[in-house]
């Protein structure tokens, strides 16, 4: 009896190296992994690692930028696991853990993720390259992985290796922050979760008729009075500059790059509510909290108009490390295009002089380009392909499929449909490259999805149009278009499932996904 409690106790404080060396190893296939990006390519070895409580995360420490990626990875894996998960550096591999290191993987953004049976290595040409390779080994993890509590293991992942890299360089999601106001940490949590699937740009929509959101310290009005409705009457807020610049690291910390837009000539209502000089008439106009479009404009002929639009992308330029300044131009439907075309002439030359790069609502093609000016595609292919023989990118949104405010189906309680009703497979099946005669690959940047607000109100709502949608738009900006069809995608997507739930995220359950719980 002695004997045998000695021999028990002595396993126990053995613990998890015994545990783990005697261990019977899961056959797991790496290949059948639902990995969303699905990646460029992927090899099995047919074995398993698993993470267990003495593991450590060792960084490189000739590259100083991965501890920081090496220390989210362990906030990301502390809590579900419970172990201590040290970051440790390392000048040379270590033999067992997570080694976190750069010189492999293709461009800024790709990576290799090799796994034995002992070590998990992530390489990338650069930091951003290794973050991504931390998201896709999350996903390897089980769902669980994502809870904020202390959950039952194993900790077990398939042995192989992923070599990955993006087909665009740009992969974003709009949200308006100005017909309905979200705070900063619901844009947080938004940037949290497009991490997750490798988008790495956010464009706040930050100023429109019924809001605007961004403080001016040379215009104080705008926000004092402009930022303080939103549609349908209710309170609207702003981000003052402090909080600005705290979103904009926040989303650098995750490889995420603000684009700030300001919207002009129209769109303007709450700017002209806030500073009568604005106006052609000089007359304030008053707040406006309706869903209309198309009904207000800067006065192109003023000058002051001018400083105001200087001062605006100054200050703003000044927090945006980015390289681009959205300038809206969409839907000016009462200023007379001979004012139209020299005031977005105007607008680019200020955006220029602060260093930035425009991007501009396909109408802007109507105007002459600058010739690192990007034209977003939302609505008309012409505007596009006119964009491009003035020598412009495209950035590709067009409304029929990336539009997260459009309605799933005709039942939807949220959100439009004047430009179509987006299933989660009609929002996935297509591709960038072939969608219009006279875009191709080469003229893309990226992909970009859009939520518009008028019937957004909260992170309940927000979550329930954007995902699934989104996920399916990442995989588009990420993945080559050869490894991608719905049938096969529906699948991986409905294993995120129990990985939504753990994120509290609330999806909306389309019955075209055969969802597990
Ligand atoms: C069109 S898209 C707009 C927005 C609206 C959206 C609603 C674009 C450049 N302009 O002002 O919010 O439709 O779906």
């Amino acid at each position: 009896m002695k004997t045998t409690l000695f021999i028990l106790s002595m396993m126990i404080i053995g613990g998890s190296a015994i545990f783990s060396s005697c261990q019977q190893r899961t056959k797991k296939d790496l290949t059948k992994e639902p990995l969303i990006p699905v990646p460029a390519s992927v090899t099995a070895t047919n074995s398993s690692f698993v993470l267990d409580e003495g593991a450590m995360i060792y960084f490189d420490e000739s590259s100083k930028d991965l501890k920081a990626v090496a220390e989210q990875l362990a906030i990301l894996l502390r809590p579900a696991t419970g172990y201590k998960l040290e970051v440790v550096p390392a000048t040379a591999a270590p033999s067992e853990g997570i080694y976190l290191t750069t010189g492999a993987g293709e461009g800024d953004e790709g990576y290799e993720l090799t796994i034995t049976e002992d070590l998990v290595t992530i390489s990338g040409a650069a930091p951003a390259g290794v973050f991504y390779g931390v998201q896709t080994l999350r996903q390897l993890l089980p769902p669980s992985i994502e809870a904020s509590s202390v959950q039952q293991g194993p900790w077990e992942i398939a042995t192989g290796t992923i070599k990955d890299s993006p087909e665009y360089n740009y992969r974003g999601m709009m949200l308006d922050v100005a017909r309905h106001f979200f705070g900063v940490d619901d844009v947080k949590r938004l940037i949290d979760l497009l991490a997750i699937y490798k988008i790495n740009h956010l464009h706040l929509h930050l100023s429109d008729d019924q809001g605007w959101r961004i403080e001016i310290k040379s215009w104080p009005k705008l926000t004092a009075h402009g930022g303080k409705l939103e549609v349908g009457g209710t309170e609207g807020g702003f981000y003052t500059q402090e909080q600005y610049k705290d979103i904009v690291k926040y989303a650098a910390d995750r490889f995420i790059t603000i684009v700030p837009e300001i919207d002009m000539p129209g769109h303007t209502n709450a700017a002209l509510a806030s500073y009568a000089e604005l106006n052609c008439d000089n007359k304030a106009r008053e707040l406006y909290t309706g869903t209309k479009v198309g009904f207000s404009t800067l006065c192109t002929d003023k000058e002051v108009v001018y400083k105001f639009i200087d001062d605006v992308v100054r200050e703003i330029s000044e927090m945006t490390p980015g390289p681009y300044f959205h300038i809206g131009g969409d839907e000016s439907h009462v200023t007379p295009m001979e004012d139209y075309i020299p005031f977005i002439e105007r607008a680019q030359d200020i955006v220029a002089k602060y260093g930035k790069k425009v991007i501009g609502w396909d109408e802007i093609a109507h105007a002459g380009l600058k010739p690192n000016t990007i034209v977003q595609y939302w609505a008309k292919a012409e505007n596009a392909i006119r964009g491009i023989e003035k020598g412009a990118k495209v950035l590709i949104s067009p409304a029929t499929k990336t539009y997260l405010d459009m309605q799933y189906d005709s039942t939807t309680h949220l959100g439009l449909h004047w430009a179509a009703y987006v299933e989660v497979d009609s929002a996935y099946m297509w591709d960038p490259a072939t969608l219009e005669k006279g875009i191709t690959k080469d003229d893309i940047i990226g992909v970009e999805s859009a939520l518009w607000t008028e019937t957004i109100t909260n992170m309940e709502e927000l979550e329930y149009m954007v995902f699934p949608r989104l996920v399916g738009h990442a995989e588009i900006g990420w993945s080559p278009a050869g490894k991608r069809n719905w049938d096969e995608y529906k699948v991986r997507l409905s294993k995120q499932a129990p990985r939504f739930k753990a994120l509290g995220i609330d999806y909306y359950k389309s019955k075209l996904v055969p969802w597990i719980e």
